[in-house]
């Protein structure tokens, strides 16, 4: 063992031959066991940290010395959902090159929705000359459910686009420049909102909240023609059958979703058809292999020098 520093073990659940390599060069001094590797070692009894995704369920159980659990991510309903996890801190990724990608994929996707980009593809596509007037960003009230870490900074980057720009969170905030809303304010943070970006973790509150019921409460006559709904939180949040139907009957003008409740989106997902629908494939904000090496190497420097882990999950709230 190299220094005789604790190694880290990497189970990740999706090809990281890449990443597994970043995590050597910066933990030169200690092993990176990836378990998804041929030659992973079978004793992993005295590993003390463990970076995951969506971890083997087996894996708590062969890790009696585990101290902490990183996740890969800045979600970690992918951990708590597959049981077992064992009451030990759970430290989510945080960090400026995630923030950063987020806020750019909901800057773009209000702005799509905004300057009415569906309409220029289809006309592009028939080579039509096809001019349209757009409101400016000042005219419309774009409002986030989620204001942690990424609804923050995406409101602060909309507000400085021009929109008008609103906060919910289960706590309320204070935002230069933002109207903040906390739980019990969801009725009037909706009827003032004509796009609704969705940051929200997956948990048992948000499950299924962005639904019919939910989407008639936003303001239906918009400058753009009718409410939008854009989604990079999680897809177990939204209630697809509604978000179709919506934008069947006009309840919902438009969609941009990042994740769903199945991913990958099966193929015979009818959202796949749906006009003014923009899809990516969870790729908002990726996290950045060098970053996160970077990351878990400062926390685990923190823990070992007797300072407190940063963005540890609050098991209680799920996130
Ligand atoms: P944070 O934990 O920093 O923020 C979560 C926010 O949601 C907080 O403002 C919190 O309120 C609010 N919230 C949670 N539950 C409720 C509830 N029941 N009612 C009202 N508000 C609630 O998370 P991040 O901002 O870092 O990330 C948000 C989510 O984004 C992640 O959990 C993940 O699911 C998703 N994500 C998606 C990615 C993608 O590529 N699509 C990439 C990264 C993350 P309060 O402030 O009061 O606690
Ligand atoms: C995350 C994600 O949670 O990639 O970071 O979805």
């Amino acid at each position: 063992m190299k220094e005789n520093l604790s190694p880290i073990v990497l189970d990740i659940a999706y090809d990281i031959a890449g990443d597994v390599k970043k995590f050597q060069e910066m933990f030169s001094d200690r092993e990176v066991y990836n378990l998804q590797a041929d030659d992973a070692p079978s004793d992993l009894s005295c590993i003390r940290y463990a970076l995951v995704w969506k971890p083997r369920p087996d894996l708590y159980s062969r890790m009696p010395d585990l101290e902490v659990i990183f996740s890969v991510g800045a979600g970690v309903d992918h951990i708590l959902n597959q049981g077992n996890v064992p009451d030990l801190p759970i430290v989510r990724f945080v960090d400026p090159t995630l923030t950063n990608r987020m806020s750019e994929w909901v800057c773009l996707q209000c702005l799509m929705h905004l300057r009415m980009q569906k309409h220029y593809e289809r006309s592009q596509n028939q080579i039509l000359w096809a001019q349209e007037h757009h409101p400016q960003a000042c005219e419309l009230r774009v409002g986030i459910m989620g204001l942690g870490e990424l609804g923050q900074d995406a409101a602060k980057k909309l507000d400085a686009i021009g929109f008008q720009v609103a906060g919910w969170s289960r706590s309320k905030k204070e935002i230069s420049g933002i109207d903040t809303y906390d739980a019990d304010g969801l009725e009037a943070f909706l009827s003032r909102t004509e796009i609704l970006v969705g940051l929200l973790p997956s948990t048992p509150d948000t499950a299924g909240i962005f639904n019919r019921s939910l989407f008639e409460k936003l303001v239906q006559n918009t400058p753009i023609g009718g409410p939008v709904f854009v989604n990079a939180g999680r897809g177990k949040s939204q209630v697809e059958t509604d978000i179709i139907s919506c934008l069947e009957d006009g309840v919902l003008g438009g969609i941009s979703l990042d994740v769903f409740d199945v991913e990958p989106l099966p193929e015979d997902s009818p959202l796949w058809a749906m006009p003014n629908a923009y899809l990516t494939p969870h790729t908002a904000a990726e996290s950045d292999s060098t970053a996160m090496a970077r990351y878990v190497s400062g926390q685990i420097n923190r823990y070992e020098t007797g300072q407190v882990l940063e963005n540890v999950v609050d098991r209680s709230l799920g996130y």
